[in-house]
């Protein structure tokens, strides 16, 4: 069988979390360092490593069956490949800053002003749709600079913590496009290819499911189970063991995350006891 080729950053920032989701779906390889490719041992997957700039360009081209990007560099190169998937980590902005004193308003206030970006063409696309001309400056590296060296009043550069615009005495002004990794592939994968990546997408998604939500046990009096059930969003219906202490049982269920701590003092207040909130590593609905 033909593996699936997948493009994937080499070392950066996007390295660590996609190694850690390749691992957490199940699927093991060896990276020999200074080798370009290698083939998963459990799953037919082969990796490239690359730059992540040439990521799209490759997957566009056929090199690569699919790859692991920011959204920000898929839609700066404008190759044709589509978003398969989501990913939720690397998550970041691209941002407009100018110089702290700059008394902005809105982005009419950049119009004819010189604006620093590694990202033209998303650049580009933002002041268009607000039909507004300035002087786009492509530079590569250190864009937090320009302004402070003369080079343009603004900068558009991506943003995560903001320190980096802080220290450069620069304020962030307008998010023009919120990226974070995507897996990207091309329509025109064969059949043989397309079932491996729908059996990928499947462990992917029960892997991301898992990130959301915690499953979670408490000790409830018996007279509160239904109290209790009404307050817990669960998926079907909780599992309720009796506990050896006449009048408990022990009530198990899966909550989102985001949902815990507003129902945390519910619970209490219903009379639940002992809560356990226990992370899962794999959910499939
Ligand atoms: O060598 P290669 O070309 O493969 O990597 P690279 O150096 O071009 O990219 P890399 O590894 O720096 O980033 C890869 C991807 O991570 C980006 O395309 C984004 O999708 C995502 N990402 C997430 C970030 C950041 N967070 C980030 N903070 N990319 C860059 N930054 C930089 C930003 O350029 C700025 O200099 O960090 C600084 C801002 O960070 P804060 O926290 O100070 O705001
Ligand atoms: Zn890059």
């Amino acid at each position: 069988m033909n593996p699936l080729k997948l493009a994937i950053q080499k070392s950066g920032r996007l390295s660590e979390d996609t190694l850690s989701l390749v691992k957490d779906c199940g699927i093991s390889f060896t990276q020999t360092s200074g080798k370009l490719k290698a083939e998963a041992r459990n799953f037919p997957l082969e990796f490239l490593f690359l730059r992540d700039d040439d990521i799209p360009q490759y997957v566009a081209n056929g090199i690569a069956d699919i790859g692991i990007v920011g959204d920000n560099v898929r839609a700066e190169m404008n190759e044709n490949v589509e978003i398969i998937q989501k990913l939720g980590f690397s998550k970041c902005r691209l941002s407009l800053a100018v110089q702290r004193d700059f008394q902005y308003n809105n982005v009419q206030d950049l119009a004819h002003k010189s604006i620093a970006t590694s990202y033209p063409n998303i650049l580009k696309k933002f002041l268009d749709d607000q039909n507004i001309q300035a002087d786009i400056h492509v530079i590569s590296g250190s864009v937090e600079i320009a302004p402070s060296i003369g080079l343009a009043t603004a900068i558009c550069d991506i943003v995560s913590s903001g320190s980096t615009l802080l220290s450069n005495g620069l304020k962030e002004v307008e998010t023009v496009f919120k990226s974070e990794a995507v897996l990207i592939g091309t329509p025109h994968l064969s059949a043989e290819k397309n079932a491996i990546l729908q059996q990928l997408k499947f462990r992917i998604d029960a892997v991301q499911k898992a990130k959301d939500y915690k499953y979670i046990l408490m000790n409830v009096p018996n007279h509160a189970i239904d109290t209790i059930h009404k307050i817990l969003p669960v998926m079907k219906s909780p599992t309720i063991l009796p506990l050896a202490l006449e009048g408990w049982s022990s009530l198990h269920s899966v909550v989102r995350e985001d949902d815990f701590w507003q129902i945390i003092q519910h619970l209490k207040e219903a009379g639940a006891e002992g809560i356990l909130v226990i992370p899962i590593e794999k959910m499939i609905m």
